[in-house]
């Protein structure tokens, strides 16, 4: 460690050739879903018409040392979390995905024991196979050393409320390990209005499709079955902290008249209890003041989202944000040292 500050990057994206592959098969199948549209433009260029073929993400996902560590030496980034990129294997069929899921946490391990020091990662399962899953879940963690989960949102348009999908949230926080939850492409009844100028993906479908994810697990009470959970998610939040005294007002108006389930906690208590959120892809002064003071300076951490967002200015903006040294060092790596169980630095 070269800085003043261990600097965790929290939210960084990665992926693999052969998952790579597999998308590009998946692209060419018909359709016209936004995770289609996004994918097409990252894994088949020729195809996509999209402009997304100009942006060359791809590169920047499956490389670890050409590109990504000369870069992180060269900006002091101590250590990236990685994951396996959005949707992650949530797209293919169950035993493709199984299949994939695993290879990618082989791969991810291996990297992460190369690098003891700059990598640790989250590792991917198939939610399409619940029971599967939580059998990767633990060869994950237990075998292969990594450091909690990335799930992309909905599979097949369900939501992590769904009963289906339970056993993983259990798994999750029997192995004490968070789940991160990164956005996807919107499920298909979201769809038509995110379709022009853009708005399907990162720009603005990506925080509807999170937001509307987080609200439901929170209303649906199923984090009273699972207390000790604990769930990452980015991108400042989704905005969702922005909205807890209106949801939670509602939610409590929704319970009365019997629109929602009577729960334990409030929502807002929920989000205090269960939630935690990081900076990725919103270098915003106020919104990260507003975070800090809402969910308090141990819930807040620091991501760049590589290679979907450039990382100089991701590390120049945290570098300059007015926060004092001692909340800096929990955002830009503490907190992350403590809720991702990484190893204090050597
Ligand atoms: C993100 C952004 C992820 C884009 C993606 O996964 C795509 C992200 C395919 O911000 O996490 C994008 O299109 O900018
Ligand atoms: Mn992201």
């Amino acid at each position: 460690m070269a800085g003043k500050f261990r600097k965790i990057a929290t939210e960084e994206a990665w992926s693999i050739p052969e998952v790579a592959a597999e998308m590009a098969k998946t692209s060419r199948y018909p359709g016209n879903s936004l995770d289609l549209l996004l994918v097409r433009g990252v894994y088949d260029a020729e195809k996509a018409g999209n402009g997304y073929s100009k942006l060359d993400f791809l590169s920047g996902l499956v490389d670890v040392e050409e590109r990504r560590l000369p870069e992180m030496d060269r900006l002091g980034v101590d250590m990236q979390v990685l994951a396996l990129t959005a949707p992650g294997v949530q797209m293919f069929d169950a035993d493709t995905a199984c299949e994939l899921a695993s290879l990618a946490n082989d791969r991810l391990a291996e990297v992460c024991r190369k690098h003891p020091s700059r990598f640790v990662g989250l590792a991917s399962m198939a939610p399409q196979s619940p029971k599967r899953g939580v059998k990767e879940m633990e060869r994950g963690i237990r075998e292969l050393g990594l450091n909690g989960f990335m799930i992309n949102s909905h599979t097949n348009s369900e939501y992590l409320d769904n009963p289906k999908y339970w056993p993983l949230l259990e798994a999750a926080e029997a192995l004490d390990r968070p789940i991160y939850i990164h956005p996807r492409a919107a499920s298909d009844l979201f769809a038509g209005p995110l379709r022009d100028y853009g708005l399907d993906a990162a720009m603005w479908g990506y925080g509807m499709e999170m937001g509307t994810h987080v609200v439901r697990i929170m209303a649906s009470g199923v984090l009273d079955r699972f207390p000790k959970l604990k769930i990452v998610i980015g991108h400042m939040g989704e905005a969702v902290h922005f909205w807890l005294w209106r949801i939670t007002f509602m939610n409590s108006r929704n319970q009365t008249v019997g629109r929602s389930p009577k729960t334990q906690l409030t929502m807002t208590e929920y989000f205090m209890r269960n939630f935690a959120i990081t900076t990725s892809g919103v270098e915003d002064d106020l919104a990260l003041e507003y975070s800090i003071k809402k969910l308090g300076a141990d819930n807040v951490m620091w991501a760049i989202d590589y290679p979907y967002q450039p990382s100089e200015p991701a590390v120049a903006w945290m570098d300059k944000t007015p926060l004092s040294d001692e909340v800096k060092a929990k955002v830009y790596g503490g907190n992350a040292e403590r809720i991702f169980h990484i190893p204090p630095a050597k």
